[in-house]
């Protein structure tokens, strides 16, 4: 492979016009002036929350910004708001946001850390905003339209390990990514020299990224730099990595110092800004009085907006209707292979990504087979990175495409938590409203095929109750396709689907035990209710997922020995979920029993049981819920029968109320 190794050794100070620097010094100066503001708002009590200020970083947006063009996007942490005027120079937009006001950029939802705006995205949570910028890259790169990009993030978070997933992805893939590393020595309140190992620009050089190095003071020749490498980026098509030395002159965040002024004091005289101001140039003071002038007027403006309304989210509160349904006959796994094959078909921006999913292997559990076959430019092997290839799909849907994601097993969503919890699913919310992020994650979970203690789990409750992700379960009593396909079609947040990996090679289930018919409702995602024809009925039972063919043979035999008759309630989208549309039905028998194959504390089950209680306290007394006991699952096949739900346990339980 050839190597992307490329240094950078601009040593020659490109001629910068008196337009350009006095360009770059006025948003240094905007970005210092107006960060000085908000620390005295703070101290008059004016603003709430919190405030990371650059002071004294400032050239390092100014000067890279220079060379990025509408259309090219920037990710910021938490230290943006000097990136953000850079790029945007919206004063008001910015400093009414930090108040919590309606004309804040982000409506007040975002506040200092959340900015969005024209391609800008900043997210508190360090490190994990690089896979996402990594798949914007991606996109840019299938839109081949010459756009970048560009990501900065601090030294402190080279300690986080997602981003080395992220620029191997990027150098592999070749991604037209810039990540701007801004190096001002500590992490909050800790010294760089207690926590980093080795070089900084060698992390990145290890992939065969192009590395270059500059800093805030000689800001000149950091923009002759940034030119070559963004250029690089740009032309190349491959990613850059750029060391900018720098320091930070304030506090951590408003007020939190503990570095000696012996420490500050040399870089306050050094600063470029400092210097600047106090040479009494007519025109640096006439810049600074006209930067004040507009500074003033947006905190006027700002503190004259109102507060945003509450936006709460609409329940499906409706009474449903429900319509009779068939299955076709065809194994679960077949079925979901041709739902791709057809939605890939008919969608040219959907993406299959995943580990080992290309053909001829087609995914751990053949779901992907011969997709690569058939769609070979939007088929991808990737890293074991489950955490990355979450975040560049996050980037990739944020640009129009629908990415599919597989995660091999369902234990390994653990990996994909922050991804999920702090990045995709808030995205659409704290940005108010002006992107979507509506990947689709997909992944096996379940016991009962003796893969033990770290492959069997079924850990789906751990991302119920996020908001902005939608969570589906995949059963064996409807058809998979219209359950994509409305994935598809409506998501506007990131989607997490949940497969079984028994019913993977069960039939869909066609034959239902005798007098039952396939009822489902007219929601999207509909519930399946398996009714029988008796008007009498004893038990309810409610599961999803891969639950959905044992409690078929659960209402089988408890007819059969024990004359109790049963009715199945199977849900389709179990978060978000509204147990109200189904009281009617529950309500006809005598008996409530939940069954879930994962943990029951704080599960699913226990939700329902509290919005039962909620809606009608007299529910309470035929609810049983039947779930593993509190322990991990054996490799041991006899053991893990008896551990997790069967028709045995299920039916000995409703027996026994
Ligand atoms: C994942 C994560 N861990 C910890 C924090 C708390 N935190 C916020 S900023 C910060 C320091 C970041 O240091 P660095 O990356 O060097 O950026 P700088 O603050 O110096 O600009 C820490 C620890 C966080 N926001 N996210």
């Amino acid at each position: 492979m050839e190597s992307l190794l490329k240094e950078f050794t601009t040593s020659l100070v490109k001629q910068l016009t008196p337009e350009i620097k006095k360009r770059i010094i006025r948003k240094a100066l905007l970005s210092r002036f107006l960060e000085e503001k908000l620390l005295e708002l703070y101290s008059q009590g004016k603003l709430f929350g919190t405030v990371h200020t650059c002071i004294g970083q400032e050239f390092s947006g100014a000067v890279i910004t220079e060379f990025l063009q509408p259309g090219d996007s920037i990710f910021s942490n938490h230290r943006c708001h000097g990136h953000f005027l850079s790029w945007t120079e919206n004063v008001t937009g910015l400093i009414a946001e930090i108040m919590g006001k309606q004309a804040g950029v982000c409506s007040g939802r975002g506040g200092s850390q959340h900015l969005c705006q024209d391609g800008f995205f900043s997210n508190g949570i360090q490190g994990g905003i690089v896979p996402v910028a990594t798949g914007l890259a991606f996109a840019r790169k299938l839109d081949g339209k010459g756009k970048i990009a560009t990501v900065f993030i601090g030294d402190g978070t080279l300690g986080e390990g997602v981003i080395y997933e992220a620029f191997n992805l990027a150098a592999k893939w070749e991604l037209p990514l810039l990540v701007v590393l801004e190096n001002n020595g500590y992490a909050q309140s800790t010294c760089q020299t207690e926590t980093l190992a080795g070089d900084i620009c060698d992390r990145a050089a290890a992939f065969g990224i192009g590395t270059a190095k500059g800093d805030t003071w000689n800001w000149e020749q950091l923009y002759a730099i940034a030119d070559d490498l963004v250029n690089y980026v740009r032309d190349e098509g491959k990613p850059a990595f750029l060391q900018i030395d720098t320091f930070r002159l304030k506090a951590h965040s408003k007020g939190d110092d503990n570095r000696p002024r012996s420490v500050v004091e040399p870089y306050e005289q050094k600063d470029p800004l400092n210097l600047l101001l106090a040479e009494s140039n007519p025109e640096i003071i006439a810049l600074q009085q006209e930067i004040e002038q507009l500074i003033d007027k947006a905190v006027a403006e700002a503190e004259a907006s109102p507060y945003p309304e509450v936006k709460l989210p609409t329940i499906q509160e409706q009474k449903i209707e429900w319509q009779e349904a068939t299955v076709s006959k065809q194994r679960l796994v077949k079925a979901i292979n041709q739902t791709f094959k057809d939605l890939m078909q008919e969608q040219p921006k959907m993406l299959f990504i995943g580990e080992d999913v290309k053909s001829p292997y087609g995914g751990a559990f053949k779901v992907a087979q011969e997709l690569s076959d058939l769609f070979a430019e939007r088929v991808f092997n990737t890293p074991i990175s489950e955490a990355a290839i979450v975040g560049l799909s996050t980037g990739l849907a944020m640009e129009g495409y629908y990415p599919f994601v597989e995660i091999m097993f369902g234990d390994f969503t653990t990996l994909i938590l922050d991804q999920i919890l702090n990045h995709a699913s808030k995205f659409r919310y704290m940005y108010d409203e002006k992107v979507t992020a509506n990947a689709v994650i997909r992944t096996p979970m379940g016991g009962g095929r003796g893969y033990g203690p770290t492959h069997s789990q079924t850990l789906d409750r751990h991302f119920l109750g996020i908001p902005g992700l939608r969570v589906i379960a995949i059963n064996n009593l409807l058809e998979p396709k219209p359950i994509y396909q409305t994935i598809l079609e409506t998501s506007l947040d990131t989607t997490l689907v949940i497969e079984n990996k028994l019913l993977y090679s069960q039939y869909l289930r066609q034959e239902l035990p005798e007098g039952f018919k396939r009822f489902v409702s007219n929601e999207p995602l509909p519930t399946v209710w398996l009714k029988p024809e008796t008007v009498a009925v004893d038990v309810t039972l409610i599961g999803y997922g891969g639950m959905s063919e044992t409690l078929v043979k659960v209402c089988d035999r408890l007819f059969e020995e024990h004359d109790l008759i049963a009715q199945i309630i199977c849900p389709t989208q179990i978060y978000p979920f509204n147990i109200k549309p189904c009281l009617e039905i529950i309500a006809q028998s005598r008996i409530l029993a939940i069954v879930e194959e994962g943990q029951g504390f704080a599960g699913f089950g226990a939700e329902i049981v509290a919005q039962l209680a909620e809606a009608d306290a007299s529910f309470l007394s035929k609810v049983t819920r039947i779930v593993p006991p509190a322990t991990s699952i054996p490799a041991s096949g006899s053991v893990e029968k008896d551990i997790l739900p069967n028709v045995d346990k299920i039916i000995a339980a409703i027996v026994e109320m």
